[in-house]
């Protein structure tokens, strides 16, 4: 557990704020950059790291939690560490079973029924996640204030998605069977989370999170309709009340990011649920995104294809350079438009990075 002198009330004072400081519509003095699943498996030496242990032993043993998150940051000139952990960790501490199997991902053997919804235990589900506060506790004084700290949780749906399928799906047909035959039951799940999902991410801001992405990776899945009845209103909630909290609790507002993948069908919807920041994938046109969100006061994310760091170093410098110019630079943070790949090259990362950090602002 975490020492006396390492608590959450002495940090290290930041020295680079510049995606804070996007995120709340101020200049900063470089365009920030971060890349979802940075601290992943395309790192060669957390595949080493992973020989020596377990997934879920990583997640769970905050010294373990923090050297992974420290892996990018210390290869990278990244504007910001994001907490080595998984969004399926809530399921888990709702009692289900939750496996990583080697070449296939997360499996959860025994899904969520009818029958069985009844046993998820949600009483101190927040407390049994203690351990992802305690890393990040660690890994705030482990940064020794080199870049703000993401934590980060997985949206009601997609938690709903995974927990239903039993894993990764390529439809979700069974999860979405539940909102179509079932949408009490289904608002009763959604409302569950709901109120989970902001109970661990207001606990993560108490233990030293300066910003929270939530990732609703699955959202591409639903149609507008369904967005509208079975996830902006649980987003909007887990918004408000993170804040509401934090304010009883006398913490500081940390920036908020919405992920909604694939959800270009409610983009100006998402901008009204007290988000900071959206995150855009990269299936969307920057103009499109920065017109449907005009007078919006809301900064985005994103959204370089994830597959163009394999194209040739010029070319990707190109690439970037032309996404900055359409999105233009003010509220903007760079990032790709989904999590980078496994096999991504990690030269292509630093080109990246420097593309971006060497543009004027
Ligand atoms: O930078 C980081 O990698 C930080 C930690 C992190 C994050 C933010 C991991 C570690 N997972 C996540 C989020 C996550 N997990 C999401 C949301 C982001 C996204 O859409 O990509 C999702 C959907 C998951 C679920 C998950 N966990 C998958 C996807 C499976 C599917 O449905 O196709 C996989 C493969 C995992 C395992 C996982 N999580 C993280 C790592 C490094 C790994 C690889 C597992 C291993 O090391 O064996």
């Amino acid at each position: 557990s975490i020492t006396k002198n390492m608590s959450a009330n002495n940090f290290p004072t930041l020295k680079n704020d510049r995606i804070l400081k996007a995120a709340k519509g101020e200049k900063p003095d470089k365009l920030p950059i971060w890349i979802m699943r940075q601290a992943g498996r395309y790192l060669p030496e957390f595949m080493e790291f992973r020989k020596q242990h377990s997934f879920f032993e990583i997640c769970q043993t905050p010294s373990l939690a923090c050297e992974v998150t420290l892996m990018p940051i210390k290869r990278y000139d990244l504007d910001a560490a994001i907490i080595f952990s998984d969004i399926l960790v809530i399921p888990q501490a709702l009692g289900m079973i939750v496996e990583m199997r080697p070449g296939v991902g997360p499996v959860l053997p025994e899904p969520l029924t009818l029958e069985n919804l009844k046993e998820l235990n949600k009483e101190g589900a927040v407390s049994r996640l203690q351990y992802v506060g305690e890393a990040i506790t660690l890994t705030r004084h482990k940064l020794e204030g080199k870049v703000p700290l993401f934590g980060f949780s997985g949206a009601p749906w997609t938690l709903m998605g995974y927990m239903i399928e039993g894993g990764g799906s390529k439809t979700l047909s069974k999860a979405k069977k539940w909102l179509y035959a079932y949408p009490e039951i289904s608002h009763q799940l959604l409302e569950l989370l709901t109120n989970v999902i902001t109970d661990y991410l207001v606990m993560q801001i108490q233990a030293g999170a300066q910003i929270i992405q939530v990732f609703d990776s699955s959202a591409e899945y639903l149609n507008r309709h369904l967005y509208a009845k079975f996830c902006l209103p649980y987003l909007k909630k887990i918004a408000s009340g993170i804040r509401e909290k934090s304010t009883a609790l006398n913490l500081e507002q940390v920036p908020l990011i919405l992920f909604a993948k694939g959800a270009h069908f409610s983009l100006a919807e998402q901008a009204d649920l007290g988000y900071d920041v959206l995150g855009i994938d990269w299936t969307m046109n920057p103009n499109h995104v920065r017109s449907t969100l005009k007078n919006k006061n809301i900064t985005v994310q994103g959204n370089l294809d994830p597959c163009a760091l394999y194209a040739p170093k010029e070319e990707l410098a190109q690439m970037v350079k032309d996404m900055v110019k359409s999105f233009g630079t003010e509220r903007y943070i760079v990032n790709l438009g989904h999590g980078i790949y496994p096999d991504a090259p990690t030269e292509a990362v630093q080109t990246f990075i420097d593309a971006v950090h060497s543009i004027p602002l």
